[in-house]
């Protein structure tokens, strides 16, 4: 149990509710950072329904609260009653935001009723502070029609991230009703650690009839994520759900292939993040993707486990009732390159001058090389190879390309520079005939991975006396 000890700056008992509902969807302006030492936080926890220990937040605790009637709530810790969450005719559902403020550690408000038709879902997502040692919550209930708690349904539990401008991951929740019968919902929003009486949450509520049959998916503390396997060879498509109203948050897992992979990433409608989850349920964003900035390059990590979000609040104000499609498209990264020089085919192997044995190649002669481009010790197919030669004595270049096939394997031809003879070897002394060469070298590129370079000897011409 985490009882952490700060200093009571002023009072800070009374709860500041800002109502905002019916508000047209639009984005909140931009809190001012500096406001962040204006934070007050509790001397002690004083909500032992909500106290949680540093490792396992508790979702169970909360159910301390079944049998309480919310309707005792002082209004201070009431964020507004809702009334219009009944079932709407528009396909975009109904959609309502709201902001509020957690002065201290443990403090809590309560958004309540929501009513929910059968068939119906329900889709809250907090957007909490973008600061460090805030830590909000969320939890959703279902109470009767006396107010009186029935349980807990569910409750979405993240440690406080900040992913640079993105702040922490939103914390969402959900339900969907299947009862044959409505539904009365009540939303608590907590404060784990700390408060602040000028830094806002902002909430997101959102009914809709449901048509996708995986909901509720609003976080992966609570629910499962829908798992996928990466293609390291052809595309992954995940066009299986849709965003059911204009609150949804949808989850999938997949776990990085081996090797070091690369993929670009586009989406036609939905916006998209990537996040690691570590031990303390902190999710640390990777890459986001959007429609505008679509092709994102994202690369894995052999053997992790990623958690894509695809999310929707604050983002579009119309659903389009149909799937979205995100789609992974492998980039093949060449992580090793070998140029094959026994397979060298069009001048001399093993010839001998002052620079030691090497292959010879006339100037301005063809030169055939073959070569292997790996992924680990994976084949690397269909990836673009150059194969260079350079003249060293004048730094010259000339380049030739190919494309490996299904095992990594690709073959070049590539003619030589121009060779003047910047030095010469004396091969016979009766009559007297030197050879007059200049020195090069051959390799292979696959994307920023170079081969290792094969000493060459250009040979130029020869004169007799
Ligand atoms: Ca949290
Ligand atoms: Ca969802």
């Amino acid at each position: 149990m985490i009882k952490k000890k700060y200093k009571r700056t002023s009072s800070f008992i009374f709860a500041i509710v800002f109502i905002i509902s019916m508000m047209p969807l639009v984005a909140f302006a931009t809190e001012n950072t500096n406001e962040v030492s204006n934070i007050e936080i509790a001397t002690e926890v004083s909500d032992s329904a909500v106290e949680k220990s540093s490792t396992q937040k508790g979702g169970n605790k909360a159910n301390m609260l079944k049998g309480m009637n919310v309707s005792g709530i002082p209004a201070s810790n009431q964020l507004a009653p809702v009334n219009s969450f009944m079932a709407s005719s528009s396909s975009n559902g109904v959609y309502n935001q709201y902001m509020g403020f957690l002065n201290s550690t443990g403090h809590s408000l309560f958004l309540f009723p929501i009513y929910l038709d059968h068939g119906q879902v329900l889709h809250i997502q907090m957007d909490v502070p973008a600061v460090s040692n805030l830590d909000y919550d969320l939890y959703l209930y279902e109470i009767d029609s006396n107010n009186v708690i029935l349980g807990l349904v569910d409750y979405s539990l993240y440690a406080t991230y900040i992913n640079g401008a993105s702040g922490s991951l939103s914390e969402a929740v959900g339900v969907v009703n299947k009862s044959g019968s409505q539904k009365i919902y009540a939303a608590q929003m907590v404060s784990f650690s700390g408060g602040s009486t000028s830094i806002p949450f902002y909430l997101h509520v959102a009914t809709n009839t449901v048509s996708d049959s995986s909901e509720v998916d609003e976080n992966i503390i609570s629910s499962s994520a829908t798992p996928f396997t990466l293609s390291t060879n052809n595309n992954t498509v995940i066009n299986s759900r849709q965003r059911d109203t204009l609150a949804d948050n949808d989850w999938f897992v997949f776990t990085a292939p081996s090797g070091t992979n690369s993929f670009t990433i586009s989406t036609n409608e939905a916006p998209v993040e990537i996040y690691r989850r570590t031990l303390g349920d902190e999710m640390i964003l990777q890459t986001s993707v959007n429609t505008n900035n679509s092709n994102v390059q994202f690369n894995t990590t052999s053997g992790v486990t990623y958690y894509m979000r695809v999310h929707t609040a604050g983002r579009i104000s119309s659903l389009s009732n149909s799937n979205y499609s995100i789609i992974f498209t492998p980039v093949q990264t060449i992580t090793s390159i070998t140029l094959n020089s026994s397979s060298f085919s069009g001048g001399t192997a093993n010839i001998t001058y002052g620079f030691g044995t090497r292959y010879r190649i006339n100037s301005s002669a063809n030169l055939t090389v073959s070569g292997t481009a790996l992924n680990g010790s994976t084949p690397v197919a269909n990836a673009a190879i150059t194969v260079t030669i350079r003249n060293n004595s004048f730094s010259g270049t000339r380049t030739g390309t190919a494309t490996t096939n299904s095992n990594g394997q690709f073959t070049a031809t590539v003619q030589a520079p121009t060779a003047a003879g910047a030095h010469n070897f004396l091969v016979m002394t009766n009559p007297t005939i030197r050879h007059h060469y200049d020195l090069g070298e051959v390799w292979a590129t696959g994307g920023t991975t170079n081969s290792t370079s094969t000493p060459l000897y250009i040979y130029s011409h020869s004169t007799n006396f």
